[in-house]
């Protein structure tokens, strides 16, 4: 016996339209949550969707293999862009387990650190900035993390410089990606009927993808060029030369190229939200902003960073764990129980013992409501606390409840890349400034583009004494 699936009763042919807000899917879907529970079904784009937020349903999903990846939203539009590239492949794609062996060592911990060079070369330049602008200079948070991470990504998976701190107007690559990312939102959020009359939009967007691909391809033949001997350790290294442990062959160039542009959209947006949610907490969270500095302080003291620093900012990691618990860029990605070859197949799996779900029918993981869970964060899950994800008491939390990454072979190839860019970045800043919000009474406004993050945040930053 099972129990139907709760939710809002719909309307005939848009069903549950009317319930959700296409520019701030995230927040609806969080209040339905409130409304409906754990687990509630809403009739979307011709089918049912399930949404889940608790940490028993959600291990449930995480641990039966039956449940697969499956790209939704903005990201399956972006499967026209990137076809082959690994966050947006439909699961079973060949080259996307090519892909996956090839590049995961490139970006285990140990790998990702022959990439701090160019991680502080930016960083450094963030510094730079802020310290020529002065203390009364008001900065855009969110803006200038975004400066931060794509000059970031780009010199490690482009061996490119964009230089965004030295300019105001966008490198034309980051242009191009602006209108693919738009476009991709602007189709997931209307009928798929209409795109084919939008001529120039249509035109603008094929034009961008085009220069994206010339740009990401003359990378390409530049580093097959360079025969001196003295290649850098970086993942256009890992693209061009690395070969598939299983097949023993390397990456076709469109799989390159295609991953290229994935890395730039994927590691850029989610890193400076990260980053923008880590210092709103901080500067709104006076306690936990000093015992953050202190640590700097001990740790790094007022000489260079250095590498070997990293693994001893414990506080630090801990309070970017609990920054990605409040506030998930990705908040939401989806899964499916795949049973059978029968794509149409009305077999189903049961949830929780009582909730049937069919084949091919999308999960959605909710993840700012799965992290605020009290059964597995407590009554005070609502707050800001660092001190539960320092190692010992992360490790303990139950399975699953914390799942910024996504899942399984379809989670973040990028987690430790993105966590030492932020560790380093945070280090080196709060170093160098002490911050404070520009509004004192600033509240949190949050902006859903690809992901989330903060709008409307304004700091100060000022040399702390001592610092030239
Ligand atoms: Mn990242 C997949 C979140 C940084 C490259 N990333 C995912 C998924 C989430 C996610 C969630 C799974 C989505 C899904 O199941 O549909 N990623 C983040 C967050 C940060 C982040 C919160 C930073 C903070 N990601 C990065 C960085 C890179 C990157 C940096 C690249 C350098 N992410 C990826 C790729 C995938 C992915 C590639 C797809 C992996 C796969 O399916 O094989």
């Amino acid at each position: 016996m099972t129990t139907p699936i709760p939710g809002p009763p719909g309307w005939p042919i848009i069903g549950n339209l009317r319930d959700v807000d296409i520019n701030d899917t995230v927040r609806c879907f969080g209040d339905l949550a409130k409304t409906y529970g754990p687990i509630y079904k809403l009739h979307l784009g011709g089918d049912d969707r399930i949404f889940i937020s608790s940490q028993e349903l959600v291990n449930e999903v995480c641990t039966r293999k039956e449940f697969v990846k499956i790209p939704i939203g903005s990201l399956k539009q972006l499967q026209y862009v990137t076809p082959k590239g690994l966050f947006t492949a439909p699961h079973g794609q060949k080259e996307w387990g090519e892909a996956h062996r090839t590049l995961t060592p490139a970006f285990g911990p140990l790998a990702v650190q022959d990439m701090f060079p160019e991680m502080l070369d930016v960083a450094s330049q963030a510094v730079l900035r802020w310290a020529r602008a002065g203390e009364n200079n008001k900065i855009n948070v969110a803006e200038d993390f975004t400066r931060l991470t794509l000059d970031t990504i780009a010199l490690c998976a482009m061996d490119t410089r964009f230089n965004s701190f030295y300019k105001d107007d966008l490198d034309p690559f980051i242009e191009a990606m602006l209108t693919i990312l738009k476009e991709a939102q602007v189709r997931s959020s209307r009928p798929a009927f209409v795109t084919p009359f939008m001529r120039d939009a249509n035109q603008k967007f094929e034009d961008a993808i085009a220069y994206a691909r010339k740009v990401a391809a003359d990378v390409i033949t530049k580093r097959r060029a360079n025969t001196s001997g003295a290649q850098k350790k970086d993942l256009v290294d890992a693209m061009v030369n690395r070969s598939d442990p299983v097949t023993g062959k390397k990456l076709s160039d469109d799989v390159i190229i295609d991953n290229m542009i994935t890395f730039l959209i994927a590691g850029h947006e989610t890193t400076s939200g990260l980053l923008s949610f880590l210092f709103y907490l901080l500067m709104t969270h006076p306690e936990a902003y000093s015992k953050l500095q202190q640590e700097i302080d001990t740790v790094v003291g007022k000489g260079p960073i250095k590498v070997e620093h990293l693994g001893k900012l414990l506080y630090v990691k801990a309070s970017l764990r609990e920054a990605l618990r409040l506030h998930p860029p990705a908040a939401v990605w989806g899964v499916t129980p795949l049973l059978n070859d029968d794509k149409d197949s009305d077999e189903h799996i049961v949830l929780a013992n009582k909730y049937a779900i069919r084949q091919n029918q999308t999960v959605l993981v909710l993840t700012p409501g799965l992290h605020r869970d009290p059964a597995a964060f407590g009554d005070d899950a609502e707050e800001f606390k660092p001190e539960r994800m320092l190692d010992d008491s992360f490790q303990a939390l139950p399975k699953n409840c914390w799942k910024p990454f996504g899942n399984g072979a379809r989670a973040c190839i990028g987690s430790d890349f993105a966590l030492q860019e932020a560790i380093l970045a945070t280090a080196i800043l709060f170093q160098k400034f002490d911050f404070r919000l520009a509004d004192p009474d600033y509240k949190l406004v949050i902006r859903q583009t690809l992901t989330l993050k903060p709008q409307g945040l304004f700091m100060y930053a000022k040399l702390r004494d001592g610092i030239d």
